[in-house]
């Protein structure tokens, strides 16, 4: 018999799971944390489905595991892990682990109240605000952020033909906005968005397989973000994210909220140093701005940051017995 105990902080950023892994994770290379992720990968992504996947999580789990960084210039390396794998970056994550990290000690930074994060998609910083012994807001710095592809008409079952665009913000997304084959997100429940934004992800993939130009092992379209106008007058606009096989994104998503500002800037609709308020499905908020313009390789693009608060909810002792038949978890199809 083995059993295998894994140490975690329970949190939501905006409503989103973190599940943040600080102890019993797999010792990794001194590498960098893109070559951390893709071993991770290869060598024990049981623990993630283990950690992710029903019983200990569900379809919307996601989380993070903290690792010693392999660059001077960094605090803490981030790993993240979710139903669908491991992002190369997360935003609702960061904020999250941010918190968790910095409420329970784990992590003292050399500048107080900033952290410098090394990610897989790269080097992000974040600054956060203290009351007591608690965070109540992080902002996140987040990876240069730019449009790959505007205007895509796409075929679509059950839609017919939609019109997208493509943008990354730390993942991909295919950008949806209201237009005649698809009126926005009033008219949508949360299963048709389960429903239907695979087949909008497989279409986008199929039609513009990206690759990001600094770096090989960032490709593919994973997210689906529906746009509309916002519900709440604080907010400049209202999305739902769709990630994984099922999930929909609670908070208003950071890698997401990255791409529709790279997007909107692209197409003249927000300017370099402008907020945007980004309301999730829920109904909660992100508070971001475009910091600044940049390049990602020969493309133009922006870097954007992105405010929210987390919450920890409880410290979470999970065990991994191999005399559980489920133990490495299960997802329904
Ligand atoms: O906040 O970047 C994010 C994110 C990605 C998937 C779910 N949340």
């Amino acid at each position: 018999m083995s059993r295998h105990t894994f140490f975690c902080i329970d949190a939501h950023t905006c409503g989103n799971p973190v599940r943040v892994v600080v102890g019993g994770a797999p010792a990794l290379p001194n590498v960098a944390m893109s070559e951390k992720r893709a071993i991770f990968l290869r060598d024990h992504d049981w623990v993630r489905r283990a950690l992710m996947f029903e019983p200990r999580g569900h379809d919307v789990m996601s989380g993070s595991i903290l690792y010693p960084p392999s660059r001077e210039d960094c605090d803490i390396g981030v790993l993240y892990i979710e139903v669908s794998g491991c992002l190369p970056m997360c935003g609702h994550g960061t904020i999250g682990t941010v918190t968790a990290a910095i409420e329970a000690g784990l992590v003292v930074p050399r500048e107080p109240g900033r952290l410098a994060i090394e990610a897989p998609a790269g080097r992000v910083v974040v600054e956060y605000v203290e009351q007591g012994p608690h965070v109540e807001q992080v902002r996140l710095f987040n990876v240069a952020s730019y449009l790959h592809a505007a205007d895509v008409a796409l075929e679509v079952p059950g839609l017919g033909e939609l019109t997208i665009d493509l943008a990354y913000g730390g993942n991909y997304y295919a950008i949806v906005e209201p237009q005649p084959a698809w009126p926005g997100l009033d008219a949508m429940s949360a299963a048709d968005i389960v429903r239907l934004s695979p087949l909008v992800r497989r279409a986008a993939q199929a039609r513009l397989a990206p690759v990001h130009p600094a770096d090989a092992r960032i490709a593919g379209v994973s997210h689906v973000m529906w746009c509309d106008r916002p519900r709440d007058a604080r907010a400049s606009a209202r999305n739902a994210v769709f990630y994984g096989e099922k999930a929909i994104d609670r908070s208003p998503c950071g890698t997401g909220s990255s791409a529709r500002m790279a997007q909107l800037v692209a197409r003249g609709r927000l300017a370099v140093g402008e907020e945007f308020v980004h309301e999730s499905i829920i109904g909660t908020l992100f508070h971001c701005r475009v910091e600044s313009l940049a390049m990602v390789g020969d493309r133009q693009a922006i870097l954007p940051s992105v405010a929210g608060w987390a919450r920890v909810i409880g410290h979470n002792t999970i065990f991994v017995d191999s005399r559980d038949p489920l133990a490495h978890g299960f997802q329904l199809a």
